[in-house]
């Protein structure tokens, strides 16, 4: 296990000598500790990045070059795959499997923007038809420069992967500031690219808390760019500190995103769905669909299965065979969830299932998965992020009315709508005021499709072609052709 920074192509302790305790969410042991980033560290690491980015020649390398180097990271994740997944066990509590599918997810996020690396040098230019023809234009895209990441802790190398690797992709160099709580892969991340070859200071990690190495790395001048995962609440100090100098922004927070189930669907179908869409990853996702709308004639048979399903999920450490639902990330994330359940019971809902620490669990993070019922529409479980397995479920009668409860939220990242009615699920797709819709399922997510959210869930799309974009400027090149005149001044 890596304890230290990951800074201009070699490993240091921070500054100050602090390091932070790394504790496992299952057992609540200290195992390990890591070092805390200064913003000394952080200054080091963006001349670094500034160094590899504006003299070292990392964005005039071929978009082939780069692939390289971003192929050989894939298959450095995936010759270390078990041992990674493991780690993040361990660090982040979530169930192996779950932890296996994100490592080999990260390795093909990096395969995946390896080939749009080598596509920028197909299309390095776009010309552009000038109403005057006695220019001629194009448009080149060109990185942006130095990236500041920040990313959460609900799928630690997956979220390092979603930023570093088009980052590298499109010729930026990257400042990585994992989450506190979940360090400990990205520091193989480091590693591995290490033993790519990659050039130093393409790519530097600086583990730390948020309020000192993330605020260094929000703060610095020679950042051009912050990509951000987490929290409403820190994005916005985020905007409020990129708009200072004009830092590119882009931000993936949180959401409340509701699922709307038909009557005409199959009931198991849908509790398949439902369950997958909030305590897949403990409910610790951006994406979860927290909300779930029912349509009347099918609500009570529909919850009657949900809760009887929902009471086998075999909860446990991660590492233990056959476990769905590990402990939540960290002590102080339990103590908000359960605040959060507490809150709801107090404003009227009921406990349909779950809310308590399962028995037979007295240390780790653990929590029954819950089903809340009879929430009201203007209380905080209803309306606010919750973040662990807790899902909100109540009766609609008609499309008209389930299309306005999905969409009264000040989030917009995902909604999904199940019905044998192909027409109608289509209808409601387009309604929803939303990024990211799926039809008949929730959760799926490709490296080849755009992620990200309307209204208060953030701004840009990360992934795909657009996951690319978010790290490149687009710079117009106009030429007057010789021999022409313009005659302004000199006629
Ligand atoms: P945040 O506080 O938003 O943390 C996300 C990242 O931002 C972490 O790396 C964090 O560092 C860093 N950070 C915190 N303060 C910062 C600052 N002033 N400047 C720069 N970076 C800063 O989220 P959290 O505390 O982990 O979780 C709180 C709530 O956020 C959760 O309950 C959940 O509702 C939501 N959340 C949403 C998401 C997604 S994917 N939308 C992911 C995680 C959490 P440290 O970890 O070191 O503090």
């Amino acid at each position: 296990m890596r304890s230290e920074l990951y800074i201009d192509g070699k490993w240091t302790p921070a500054a100050n000598g602090r390091t932070f305790d790394v504790v496992n969410p299952a057992t609540e042991e200290m195992f390990h500790k890591i070092a805390a980033a200064t913003a000394e560290d952080v200054d080091v690491a963006v001349k670094a990045a500034r160094r590899a980015f504006d003299k070292d020649g990392w964005p005039k390398l071929s978009g082939a070059q780069r692939a390289k180097y971003l192929r050989a990271i894939a298959d450095g994740i995936r010759a270390r795959q078990a041992e990674i997944a493991l780690l993040e066990v361990i660090d982040n509590g979530k169930p192996f499997p779950e932890a296996d599918w994100d490592i080999a997810d990260a390795a093909g996020c990096f395969d995946f923007y390896a080939g749009l690396a080598e596509q920028l040098d197909n299309n390095p230019e776009e010309p552009i038809a000038l109403s005057d023809g006695r220019f001629t234009s194009k448009a080149v895209k060109e990185p942006i420069g130095v990236a500041g990441a920040i990313i959460p802790w609900n799928y630690p190398l997956l979220m390092a992967a979603w930023k570093v690797a088009p980052a590298l992709a499109a010729g930026c160099t990257v400042v990585l500031k994992p989450a506190e709580v979940t360090s400990l892969t990205a520091l193989e991340l480091a590693a591995i690219a290490d033993e790519t070859g990659l050039p130093p200071g393409v790519l530097n990690i600086v583990t730390g808390s948020g309020s000192i190495a993330g605020q260094a790395i929000i703060d610095h001048k020679g950042v051009d760019k912050i990509a951000f995962t987490g929290s409403g609440p820190v994005g916005s100090k985020i905007m409020a500190a990129a708009a200072r100098d004009i830092k590119r922004v882009s931000l993936e927070l949180g959401g409340k995103s509701p699922f709307v189930v038909f009557d005409d669907a199959d009931i198991d179908e849908a509790v398949e769905w439902i369950m997958f869409g909030i305590f897949w990853n403990q409910g610790q996702v951006c994406s979860a669909t927290s909300r779930v709308l029912v349509q009347e004639g099918i609500y009570d048979r529909l919850v009657a299965r949900l809760i009887e399903e929902t009471k086998k999920i075999k909860i446990g450490n991660g590492l233990e065979e056959g476990v769905l639902l590990g402990p939540l990330v960290s002590k102080r994330q339990h103590e908000q969830v359960v605040a959060a359940i507490e809150a709801a019971k107090a404003a009227g809902a009921t406990v349909a299932c779950g809310g308590m620490r399962p028995e037979g669990f007295d240390k780790g993070y653990y929590l029954e998965p819950t089903i809340l019922t009879g929430v009201p529409l203007d209380s905080d479980a209803w309306r606010d992020e919750i973040f662990g397995p807790v899902l909100c479920i109540r009766p609609f009668s008609t499309e008209e009315e389930a299309i306005e409860l999905a969409n009264d939220s000040r989030f917009g990242l995902a909604a999904a709508v199940m019905s044998k009615d192909d027409v109608r699920a289509e209808r409601v797709a387009a309604a929803f005021r939303a990024g990211i819709v799926w039809i008949n399922c929730s959760q799926p997510t490709f490296t080849e499709a755009p992620w990200g959210g309307y209204k208060e869930s953030g701004i840009g799309r990360e992934l795909g072609r657009w996951g690319l974009e978010n790290y490149l400027e687009t710079k117009q090149i106009t030429r007057f052709a010789t021999g022409e005149k313009w005659g302004w001044y000199i006629k």
